[in-house]
């Protein structure tokens, strides 16, 4: 069952007070939740983390999702309802195994549901499915979207206009598509890295087409500057990109928020446009429990509020569950940090 005591989710907090909530989901480990309002109610699609047979490495092949649920909370406080399974690797024909963090889109009544799995080659690639309602069933495309690649799908909408964005290194492979094709020097998370002194590798964005099946144009790198405008290079760990996109718009500025892996901090950089540069301002989550970071960013009700996970349940980094606090944007548009492992 689903956290039964929501009284008692009050009682958690941050180092600075902040309320943090409980577990939002503790009958199945749910991970990476993407959160959206669709027709008025708040929507999680979530990576469904399994225990199998697969032992732990550097690229994350413990993380050997197969599939997906989604869940809703008829308001921020509502206990989610687990609408069941979505999709499901063997639905999915050019895809065969870790289907990793997920997102999903509205447009014109019906809906996308975006997942990234690796296909038969065993490179990443991004799919999606599509259903006439938000809690499914949803019905896989048969290929992949073209020139699709690693992982972690995030689409954006301003307008009339999706975008998504997508990408994450080491075992999320974006590091092996440096030359525009997929080179692999060896298996180490730090092959086909750039030097330290080099520009981080960037994440991606491309434009959807109107039928959000395809990408309307070809994806480009989007830079995470200083505020010197000097890309954030390769070897400061603390700043640069590692996985986990994500876009919210705030007062017409536009946030970039992503976790930098080995540092396990969920950052954000700031632009004035969907493409970036995006400039470097903080951290808006510091690291939680369990090795990974990932979140998303939602408006509710004129509130905004940071879906993330940690591993409270399990304490294994793979089997993860969702939970949810407020986020706080300050007068002059930066973010108030979020520090949920007290001191
Ligand atoms: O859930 C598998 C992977 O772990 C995600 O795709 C990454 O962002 C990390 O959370």
């Amino acid at each position: 069952q689903p956290s039964e005591n929501q009284e008692e989710q009050q009682t958690q907090t941050d180092e600075d007070g902040k309320y943090l909530s409980k577990p939002l989901i503790s009958h199945v480990f749910t991970a990476d939740p993407s959160a959206h309002v669709f027709n008025g109610k708040i929507y999680i699609y979530p990576s469904h983390d399994v225990e199998s047979e697969i032992k732990q490495d550097d690229s994350g092949a413990h993380f050997n999702m197969r599939d997906y649920h989604v869940f809703s909370m008829e308001s921020i406080d509502a206990e989610p309802v687990d609408h069941g399974v979505i999709l499901d690797v063997d639905d999915v024909p050019w895809a065969k195994r870790q289907m990793w963090a997920p997102d999903a889109a509205e447009k014109d009544g019906k809906y996308y549901f975006y997942f990234p799995a690796k296909d038969y080659d065993d490179i990443f690639r991004i799919g999606v499915a599509v259903a006439d309602s938000p809690e499914g069933p949803f019905k896989a495309e048969a290929e992949p979207i073209k020139g699709s690649y690693s992982m972690d799908p995030a689409v954006f909408k301003d307008g009339d206009d999706y975008y998504m964005y997508f990408g994450g290194i080491w075992g999320g492979q974006l590091q092996k598509w440096r030359t525009g094709k997929y080179v692999s020097t060896g298996d180490r998370p730090y092959d086909d890295e750039p030097a330290d002194d080099e520009p981080a590798i960037a994440p991606v964005v491309a434009k959807m087409s109107d039928d959000m099946l395809q990408f309307a144009e070809e994806p480009k790198q989007i830079m995470i500057t200083d505020a010197d405008g000097e890309p954030i290079k390769a070897g400061d760990h603390d700043r640069r990109f590692f996985e986990a996109a994500w876009v919210h718009k705030y007062n017409d500025n536009y946030y970039f928020s992503y976790s930098t892996g080995d540092t396990h901090n969920i950052a954000y950089a700031i632009g004035d446009n969907p493409y970036g540069p995006f400039i470097y301002q903080g951290v808006i989550l510091e690291p939680v429990e369990g090795w990974t970071n990932h979140h998303s960013i939602v408006e509710v009700d004129g509130k905004w509020y940071i879906f993330y996970h940690d591993i409270e349940i399990s304490g294994e980094t793979h089997l993860r569950n969702v939970k949810m606090a407020e986020l706080t944007h300050n007068a002059d548009g930066t973010i108030q940090t979020i520090k949920p492992l007290k001191e």
